[in-house]
């Protein structure tokens, strides 16, 4: 395979080649050898022209008419749909998710546009009477402007595709960067927005590091909001910055999420649930379960059955068929996976399976699914995020442990129950604390068109897709007229 280099897309242009000596190199976890692609960074100077870009745009394209912003919106999603198995084996190369899953994260992408595409044509807004006579009050919905959309490593086309297409429809232009592990799959996103007909400098991606485009996106005066997923960290830097800048933010970052596994649950139903939302996607997700908290006349038959499960899964080349889990995305995660196995062993609990590093002639970032019992409430396995396949097993008495357990974290993103009791379902939807709450289903895994997002340390801001989008992606304006 040839080795392209690739540039930032800037005011209606990709960065004409050579202008940055400073090269990323994007490789492949599975082969960590093989780079990907090369891409030349940006830096300071050229995100403060994206800016400016986006800002100039910002006044015809926030009067511009639904219908071209509908057809610009469909013209992503069809090609991203159309280009599939493309995109996902690009992505399955640069971030190491297996080519089931990185379908169904292209899939993802592609019908967030078409959900957009469809949403910038509905109508909205609401009148009122006023108490004073006479007067007639519109309450309608304006563009918020310049939003900076940072996006993590994890899902590398689906996250940029939910934050990007709302804020278009809604009328803003976009200063895009994503992370630098994956961006192949942007770029490639960023080549198609680049034939859909928008104007010049309503669409920006750059490509480069934290600590320069980044920061001068955060700290840009001419940025109005802030959408970014990563981590706490991360999050609650950016929330001081805006703060001080009186920016709006929508802030996605960690999770700790707990699936609660009760006595009367179907046990394979139990074991199945566990399995993909603890170790599929490399347990990579804000939203995978790494906490199971199981009560005590279901827990030994569940965690032999579980382990027999976890031990059976292939871990492997994201690319080759018969994988289950693809590489961890690069060494200073690995590591990090690492350092928690040991940090569970020391504070004394019982690794059943896995945990260890394979190895293999390509030096692949390949890690065996980790599961941990014999857990107490108190250990880092089982309060801090990892963001990898590393699952804790917490005993219980019942449900009512159960539940006070789960809810016993300052993060509140996905939380699941495994039961057959309406009951304790009900209460559990109902009560928990977390944005999302799933029964008897993966507490990873969701939808394109409904509300995303969490509570606590999760999240801060207004939810993320569907048409809830909106409440980022737009101020609201009330006009009163005298008749
Ligand atoms: C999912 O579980 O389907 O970064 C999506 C993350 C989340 C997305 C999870 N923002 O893992």
């Amino acid at each position: 395979m040839t080795l392209v280099t690739k540039s930032s897309y800037v005011d209606g242009a990709f960065i004409p080649l050579g202008s940055s000596a400073d090269i990323l190199e994007n490789r492949n976890p599975s082969h960590p050898g093989e780079v990907v692609e090369r891409f030349e960074r940006a830096g300071q100077v050229l995100t403060e022209q994206a800016i400016a870009a986006a800002r100039r745009a910002q006044p015809a394209w926030a009067r511009s008419n639904p219908q071209q912003r509908a057809d610009a919106l469909d013209f992503i999603g069809t090609e991203i749909l159309a280009r599939r198995e493309e995109l996902a084996t690009l992505l399955a190369r640069e971030e190491g998710k297996v080519v089931r899953e990185a379908l169904g994260e292209v899939d993802r992408a592609g019908r967030s546009f078409k959900f957009y595409a469809q949403e910038a044509l509905r109508a909205e807004g609401e009148k009122y009477q006023s108490v004073r006579q006479d007067v007639a009050i519109d309450v309608f919905s304006q563009p918020l402007g310049v939003v900076g959309i940072i996006a993590p490593w994890n899902f590398p086309i689906a996250i940029p595709a939910w934050k990007i297409a709302p804020a278009l429809c809604f009328g803003n232009c976009v200063v895009f960067k994503p992370a630098e592990l994956v961006p192949s799959s942007a770029w490639a996103l960023a080549e198609i927005i680049s034939r859909a007909g928008l104007p010049a400098g309503v669409f920006n991606m750059l490509i480069g590091p934290g600590r320069s485009v980044g920061d001068t996106i955060i700290r840009s005066p001419l940025v109005d909001g802030i959408s970014f997923t990563g981590s706490e960290h991360t999050g609650r830097q950016i929330a001081r910055l805006a703060a001080e800048g009186m920016k709006k933010v929508q802030l996605e970052m960690g999770g700790k999420n707990p699936l609660i596994v009760l006595d009367d649950a179907d046990l394979e139903q139990a074991v199945e649930v566990a399995l993909n939302g603890s170790f599929y996607s490399t347990g990579q997700r804000c939203t995978a379960s790494s906490r199971v908290i199981v009560t005590a006349g279901i827990h030994d038959a569940f965690v032999a059955r579980l382990a027999e499960r976890t031990r059976a899964l292939q871990v492997g080349d994201a690319l080759q068929a018969g994988t289950d889990i693809g590489p961890v995305v690069d060494s200073r995660q690995l590591e990090q996976n690492l350092s928690y196995v040991a940090a569970g062993l020391e504070q004394g609990a019982k690794l059943e399976c896995g945990g260890e590093r394979i190895d293999s002639p390509a030096g692949a970032y390949f890690f065996t699914p980790a599961l941990f019992t014999e857990v107490t409430a108190g250990m880092r396995i089982y309060r801090e995020e990892i963001f990898g396949p590393v699952l804790s097993v917490l005993k219980v008495r019942d449900y009512e442990e159960a539940f006070t357990a789960a809810e016993d974290t300052a993060f509140g993103l996905s939380a699941g129950i495994v039961t057959t009791s309406l009951r304790h379902a009900e209460h559990f939807k109902r009560h928990s604390s977390a944005g999302m709450v799933m029964v008897n289903l993966p507490t990873a895994g969701v939808d394109y068109h409904v509300p995303f997002g969490g509570n606590g340390a999760s999240s801060l801001g207004s939810r993320e897709q569907g048409t809830h989008a909106r409440q980022f992606f737009t101020r609201v304006k009330t006009t009163y007229q005298l008749a």
